[in-house]
C-alpha cells in the first residue's frame, strides 16, 4: 500500500503536516487525526492555496487556543490521597464557545485530549449550531470506585477547572466515564464556588436541575437516524439488517435501541473484556440493567439469557468483530478497528460502518473501507447528536424552558439529516465517490475556515 504522504499533492499541507509531526512527536493519536482531516481537504485547499497559505490556517486550525492541565488531588475511602492530571483542551472558538466531553479513563494523555478536541471543532461546526471546539478530561480510573470516591475526585476536577469555563466561555460535557452521576457531582461543585445558578455551563445534567430529555439517547439515535439517511441515499434499508455494536455505554445502548425500533436485528455487543452474541437479538433492557444500574461487566448478560454466548478478546482482533454483520456500529473507543479487522469484516460482507465512537477506525482502516465500498458514517458526522443535543440543551437553559422528548428528538433527527446533507453535498460537489468521510471534513472546514478568516489573524 502506498504511505498516506506520498499521496498528497499540495506543498502547503505537506509543509504543515511535516511541522505538526516535528512539533508533536509522540502524540500519535493527534498526528493520526490531524492526517486524516489535512488530507481529505485537499480538493479545497489546492483551489485556495494561496489564501489559507497566508492566513497561516492550517497551522492556527492545529494548535489549540490553549492547552490547561492541572493537579488533581483527592483522598481515597482508606484516607490516602491520590493525584490524577486534568486536562481542558480549548482548540478553536471561532463558531461559538469551546464546546466537548470530559472524559475519565487511565489512558487519558495530552495526544488523545488534542485529537478528541480537534475532532470536536469540524463535528460541531456540522451540528449547525454555534458551539467551537473542546475537550478535557483525566487519567483518572472511576472502575471499582465508590460514589463518593467519585465525588470527592470531581469535586477536586471542578475546584481547579472552574476558573476555565462558563456558559458563553467553555461548556463540558460527558463522554467515556463521565455519565449523570459525574456532571451532577461537577455541577454541585461549580454552582458552590461561583454561587450562581449558570445552568448553561454544563449538559448531560439530570432532568431535575437544567438537563434535556432525550440528551441520555441522543448520541445513539443520532447514529442510526445518520445511518438510515445514508443507506437509504444508497437504496439500501436498514430494516432486516444483522448488527454487531462494540462498547455497552452510553452510545452503544442507545444505538442498539434505535437500531432495533428501525428493524434492525443486533446480535453482539462487547465491553474492553469480550463481547457477547444473542441470535434472538440483544435484549438492551438486560444491558442497561448491567451497565446503567449495576456497573457490571458484559459477561452478565448470560446471569439473565443463559443461552447467549461470551467471548473473551484473545487477539488484536475483539471478539465483537468476528460475529458476521451487515452493519458494524463501533461504539467504544479509539482505534478500535484496525486494518487486520477492516479485512475480517470485508470478508464477512459488511455493508456499512457506523462511528459511533471518536475515531474508531485507525486510517489504515478506513482507507481499506472505502476502496472496498463499505459505506462509511465517519464520527464527526454520524456521533454528532449528542453535541448537538447537548446545544439544544444549552438553548432551553437560556431560555429557562423544557421541551419534550418528542419535541427534542424530531429537533435531533432534523439535525442529522442536514448533516447527512452536508456530507452528501460536499461528496459530489468534489466528486469524492461516495466518499462522506472527506465529505464531512470539507462541508466543516469551509465554515470553519471561512469564520477564522473573517476574524483575523488571533
Ligand atoms: P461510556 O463510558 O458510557 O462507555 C464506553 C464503552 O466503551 C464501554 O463499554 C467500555 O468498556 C468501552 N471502552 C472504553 N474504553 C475502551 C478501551 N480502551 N478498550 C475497549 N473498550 C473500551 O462512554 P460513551 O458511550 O459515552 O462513549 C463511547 C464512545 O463514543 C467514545 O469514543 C466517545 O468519545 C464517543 N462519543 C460519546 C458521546 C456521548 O454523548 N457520550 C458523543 C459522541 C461520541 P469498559 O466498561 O470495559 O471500559
Ligand atoms: O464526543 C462528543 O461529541 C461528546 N462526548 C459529547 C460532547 C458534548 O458536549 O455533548
Amino acid at each position: 500500500m502506498i504511505s498516506c504522504e506520498e499521496k498528497i499533492k499540495s506543498e502547503y499541507v505537506k509543509q504543515v503536516l511535516k511541522q505538526i509531526e516535528e512539533k508533536n512527536s509522540n502524540e500519535v493519536e493527534f498526528i493520526q487525526a490531524v492526517k486524516e482531516v489535512l488530507m481529505s481537504l485537499e480538493p479545497v485547499i489546492i483551489k485556495n492555496e494561496k489564501k489559507y497559505k497566508e492566513a497561516a490556517l492550517l497551522e492556527r486550525l492545529t494548535e489549540p487556543e490553549r492547552i490547561i492541565s492541572f493537579r488533581v488531588p483527592w483522598v481515597d475511602d482508606k484516607g490516602q490521597v491520590r493525584v490524577n492530571r486534568g486536562y481542558r483542551v480549548q482548540f478553536n472558538a471561532s463558531i461559538g464557545p469551546y464546546k466537548g466531553g470530559l472524559r475519565f479513563h487511565p489512558t487519558v494523555n495530552q495526544s488523545i485530549m488534542k485529537f478528541l478536541g480537534f475532532e470536536q471543532i469540524f463535528k460541531n461546526a456540522l451540528t449547525t449550531r454555534p458551539i467551537g471546539g473542546g475537550k478535557g478530561g483525566s487519567d483518572f480510573d472511576p472502575k471499582g470506585k465508590s460514589d463518593m470516591e467519585i465525588m470527592r475526585f470531581c469535586q477536586s476536577f471542578m475546584t481547579e477547572l472552574q476558573k476555565y469555563i462558563g456558559q458563553d466561555v467553555d461548556i463540558p460535557a460527558g463522554d467515556i466515564g463521565v455519565g449523570a452521576r459525574e456532571i451532577g457531582f461537577l455541577f454541585g461543585q461549580f454552582r458552590k464556588i461561583r454561587n450562581a445558578y449558570e445552568a448553561g455551563v454544563l449538559t448531560g445534567k439530570g432532568l431535575e436541575y437544567g438537563g434535556s430529555l432525550a440528551r441520555k439517547e441522543a448520541t445513539g439515535y443520532g447514529l442510526l437516524y445518520f445511518m438510515r439517511e445514508m443507506l437509504n441515499a444508497n437504496n439500501i434499508s436498514l430494516n432486516g439488517k444483522t448488527v454487531i455494536i462494540s462498547g455497552s455505554g452510553n452510545v452503544a445502548i442507545y444505538a442498539c435501541e434505535k437500531a432495533q425500533k428501525l428493524g434492525a436485528n443486533v446480535v453482539a455487543m462487547s465491553d474492553s473484556n469480550g463481547s457477547i452474541y444473542d441470535k434472538n437479538g440483544i435484549n438492551v433492557d438486560v444491558i442497561k440493567e448491567i451497565k446503567e444500574v449495576k456497573r457490571g461487566r458484559i459477561k452478565d448478560y448470560l446471569n439473565y439469557i443463559p443461552d447467549a454466548q461470551y467471548s473473551e478478546n484473545d487477539s488484536d482482533i475483539p471478539s465483537v468483530y468476528k460475529i458476521k454483520a451487515d452493519i458494524v456500529l463501533p461504539c467504544a473507543t479509539q482505534n478500535d478497528i484496525n486494518l487486520k479487522t477492516a479485512e475480517l469484516l470485508v470478508k464477512n460482507g459488511v455493508i456499512a460502518v457506523g462511528e459511533g465512537a471518536n475515531m474508531p477506525c485507525t486510517n489504515e482502516a478506513v482507507e481499506y473501507f472505502l476502496k472496498n465500498n463499505v459505506l462509511l458514517a465517519p464520527g464527526k458526522a454520524a456521533n454528532a447528536g449528542g453535541v448537538a443535543t447537548s446545544a439544544l440543551e444549552m438553548s432551553q437553559n437560556s431560555m429557562r424552558e423544557y421541551w419534550s422528548f418528542e419535541d427534542v428528538d424530531k429537533k435531533l433527527e432534523n439535525i442529522m439529516i442536514s448533516i447527512f446533507k452536508q456530507c452528501k453535498n460536499a461528496d459530489e460537489e468534489y466528486n469524492l465517490g461516495t466518499n462522506y468521510v472527506a465529505g464531512a471534513n470539507i462541508a466543516a472546514f469551509e465554515k470553519v475556515s471561512e469564520a477564522m478568516i473573517s476574524q483575523g489573524i488571533i
